[in-house]
């Protein structure tokens, strides 16, 4: 696409075939007349990953020239899935690669199949990342990413007679060929000890004397951006035994245990914890975070005093952004760096801080804010302690000026939490010491000043801001979905929209063209076949492509309701049940796909996944069923599969109880692909309704604002129809009575507390209305050429260019080409 030349290598067909024969000798080793997929694969990534080192490269030394103010984006979570089909897309050179390898007889498609997933991450918060550093990248930020390089990423997901089982992720074991170790690039990170205070010439300080170090290796991954010469770096930090750890047991002679010790420092970067939303205080989770933090904070500090002496600048030449709490220690280690180790005083050091910092949160209820005992953070962190309580100190002494004796409100905007555990609170510290506090969609900001950080909005509301959330059209339209893609660009005659992608609402006026309507279902229809390809080998369940793919994927939670889902689907179940052979003529066909991880402590999640087969399990197997209805759950939901599922699918569900989701952004995925909405006025919902219009979408329940709770008009009452499905479960109908149980009491009429039995018929009512559209074929693809159209809103693109004017201070920094 552009540039057949733009470095040393060389991008024709020819040039790259004879780059990846080298590499299937010199890197894999392997005869360049015998090689496999497998091996063809390495050899491919690896001539690809010699053209980002090239862009790599130049981008560092245009950045090194320009010096121009850079973002740090800190995150503890990355989650990438592959990299291979997004780098050739991005380096413009992936028709090119397809005919070398042709050539060579392979198949591209089949080569990028054997990739496995960087799943360094949990779910929404870490792919919000990886989007992020996509767009970051196209738009020519001056950007690095830190983050850690687990060794173990999310638990892959095993079922087992319809039980969730977790087995390690074993994603380096074949190989990284996208990460470029830096054994050179390292650092020590030290821990526990204890801190004396000392005096020279009058004036006191402090000395913390570590009792622990390890060291700090970084391994980096360039990002390369869509269209331009830029790739940034993602740095990401493994832990190695440093060169003094436990030399006290060489000096006593025991030296196999001494080297067997070393081994213990390599666990913080074991594994990634999957996220319960529950925080429970973890030493080695604390470590992770503390190690990150301190190494990332060393290098940048590094790199800005290779070029200035002192910092006074500091704030206009580095911007830091926090993603969510969990790298919140990043405060408190750069005012020690500058108080202990560059001797500021506290007040310069303060107003650094201050200017240098701004703050995402992700979350929407208290119970999902980060706590960390004090007893911990004082054996671990005895100097950082001692900072956060100065912090706290100084805050409140200024609270009290402005807001006088109003003890209550004091305790709660205090970052230290008296109790039974004495904690400390990650997220009044973070806002404390921000300069912005962002939200992930206007409903989350809306909560966020009236309930979760109102105290604080109070104060300084000018610090509150939303950048409603994103995703990368370039992985979610142009990797995933090249169908479409060029469906796309012709239909706009241009692939402008690929960075542009505003442009994508000029569908808008093609949307009743019955050429474009034609051409979009048989897209559309391509994708399902792949999807029900999938679905056969990873389920053994064969679906009729006639049939309407509803699809709910996300992570297992309570408040994200695939119970609900459920039991909607036993309601269809039973309805076909009960009708005559002429009325089961008229139902709408339907394969309802469900897929999802659910924390491994997560008890009520693991049941409601066995409850989706044991479901599945009679459906699928009732002859008096068919094709009507067909049930899937999809195991080892992951980036990779999410790639082939939202392109494949016709409805797609996101139906948390309004109020808990504070974003979501699977539904702007299922959105850019023309896949219709099903869902509730929570999140970024609400905004999506306001760019497509209510009227392309099937809406449920009640909006934030009608809430039952918060206003006069009365809860509306559970209805026969749930009463009848969840009794269905309780009485055994599925199977696992006893295992059930407890499920079923959740819904009982006071305990339901994520109101499904109020939303239930409301469910139902948009469930029997996408039944109806799905049949007329000429509305449903309107409605789904619509959708894309209106998704233009929802590209990271937008996001990071608000974040980049309204929070970070930066400006684009484009790399000559
Ligand atoms: C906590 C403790 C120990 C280990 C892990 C965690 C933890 C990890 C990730 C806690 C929360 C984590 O992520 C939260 C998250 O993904 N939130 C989602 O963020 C998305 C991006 O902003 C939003 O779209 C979702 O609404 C929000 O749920």
């Amino acid at each position: 696409m552009f540039g057949l030349m733009d470095g040393f290598l060389k991008n024709d067909p020819m040039s790259l075939q004879k780059d990846i024969l080298d590499h299937v000798e010199y890197t894999v080793a392997r005869s360049r007349f015998n090689f496999d997929d497998f091996e063809a694969f390495q050899a491919l990534s690896h001539s690809v990953r010699d053209r980002l080192i090239e862009r790599w490269h130049d981008t560092h030394q245009h950045f090194k020239k320009q010096d121009p103010k850079r973002l740090y984006f800190l995150s503890l979570e990355f989650l990438m899935g592959r990299s291979l089909s997004n780098s050739v897309i991005n380096l413009g050179i992936r028709d090119e690669y397809a005919e070398a390898l042709s050539q060579l007889g392979f198949e591209y498609e089949v080569l990028a199949e054997q990739e496995g997933d960087a799943a360094l991450g949990n779910g929404g918060l870490a792919r919000l990342s990886a989007c992020q550093m996509d767009s970051l990248a196209t738009l020519d930020y001056p950007v690095w990413g830190y983050g850690l390089r687990y060794q173990y990423g999310l638990f892959r997901q095993v079922i087992v007679d319809g039980y969730q089982h977790e087995q390690p992720d074993y994603w380096l074991n074949f190989g990284n060929p996208w990460e470029i170790e830096r054994i050179q690039v390292s650092y020590s990170v030290k821990f526990y000890g204890m801190v004396e205070e000392k005096a020279s010439n009058g004036v006191k300080y402090k000395v913390w004397t570590p009792g622990e170090t390890v060291e700090a290796v970084a391994y980096d991954n360039p990002i390369p951006g869509y269209g331009t010469r830029n790739a940034i770096n993602l740095r990401l930090w493994a832990a190695k035994p440093s060169g003094q750890y436990d030399l006290e047991s060489y000096n006593t002679g025991d030296y196999i245990n001494a080297i067997v010790n070393r081994q213990k420092a390599e666990t913080i970067s074991y594994v990634l914890y999957p996220d319960d939303r529950s925080y429970q205080g973890k030493e080695l989770r604390l470590k992770q975070q503390y190690f990150f933090v301190s190494a990332s904070v060393q290098d940048i500090i590094r790199r800005f005093k290779d070029v200035h002496d002192n910092f006074d600048e500091f704030p206009d030449k580095v911007a830091f952004q926090i993603n969510d709490t969990h790298p919140s220690l990043a405060i408190v280690e750069v005012l020690r760096v500058l108080i202990d180790e560059e001797c500021l005083d506290w007040g310069k050091a303060w107003e650094i801080v201050c200017r240098a910092f701004s703050f995402t949160t992700h979350t929407v209820n208290t119970e999902g804010l980060e706590k960390i005992p004090v007893d911990l953070l004082g054996s671990l962190l005895p100097r950082h302690l001692q900072i956060m309580y100065d912090i706290n100190h100084r805050f409140m002494e200024d609270l009290k000026r402005k807001i006088g004796q109003d003890y209550s409100r004091l305790e709660r905007m205090s970052i230290v939490e008296e109790g039974i555990v004495k904690s400390i609170r990650m997220a009044n510290l973070s806002i404390i010491c921000s300069h912005t506090v962002n939200g992930v969609s206007r409903v989350h900001f809306e909560l966020l000043k009236t309930r979760l950080f109102k105290d604080f909005y109070d104060l300084w509301p000018q610090k509150f801001q939303y950048k409603t959330n994103g995703v990368t059209q370039r992985r979610w339209i142009v990797v995933s979905n090249p169908g479409l893609c060029s469906l796309i660009s012709k239909w706009l005659g241009t692939e402008a929209w690929i960075r542009n992608v505003d442009l994508l609402a000029g569908l808008r006026e093609h949307a009743s063209n019955p050429v474009l309507q034609q051409e979009w279902r048989m897209t559309k229809t391509i994708n399902k076949m792949r999807l029900a390809d999938y679905i056969e080998t990873s389920t053994g369940v064969k679906v009729s492509l006639d049939a309407m793919f509803d699809v709910q994927v996300k992570r297992i939670h309570e408040y994200k309701r695939q119970l609900l889902n459920i039991l909607g689907i036993i309601y269809r179940y039973d309805c076909i049940k009960n009708m005559n052979k002429s009325d089961r003529k008229k139902v709408v066909p339907r394969v309802c796909i469900i897929g999802g991880k659910a924390a491994p402590g997560y008890e009520v999640a693991k049941k409601i996944i066995k409850l989706c087969h044991a479901v599945a399990d009679k459906v699928n197997n009732d002859d008096d069923v068919g094709d009507l209805l067909k049930v899937v759950f999809i195991p080892d939901y992951n980036v990779s599969v999410a790639e082939l599922v939202i392109p494949g699918s016709d409805l797609s569900q996101h139906i948390s109880t309004v109020g808990h989701e504070a974003s979501g952004t699977g539904s702007m995925k299922f959105l850019m692909n023309g896949c219709l909405l099903l869902a509730t006025a929570d999140g970024s919902t609400v905004e999506i309704i306001e760019e497509i219009g209510v009227e392309n979408m099937f809406l449920v329940g009640t909006k934030l604002h009608e809430d039952p709770q918060s206003g006069d008009k009365p809860a509306p009452g559970v209805s026969i129809q749930f009463i009848r499905v969840v009794s269905m479960v309780r009485n055994g109908y599925f199977g696992f009575k006893e295992y059930f149980n407890s499920l079923c009491d959740s819904l009982e009429d006071d305990k339901d507390f994520y109101k499904l039995g109020a939303d239930f018929s409301s469910y139902l009512e948009a469930q029997a209305m996408a039944d109806r559209v799905f049949v007329n074929k000429e509305k449903w693809t309107c409605m789904s050429i619509l959708s894309t159209a209106g998704s233009g809103k929802f590209s990271s693109d937008r996001t990071i260019e608000e974040y980049a004017k309204h929070a970070w201070g930066i400006e684009p920094c484009k790399c000559p080409f």
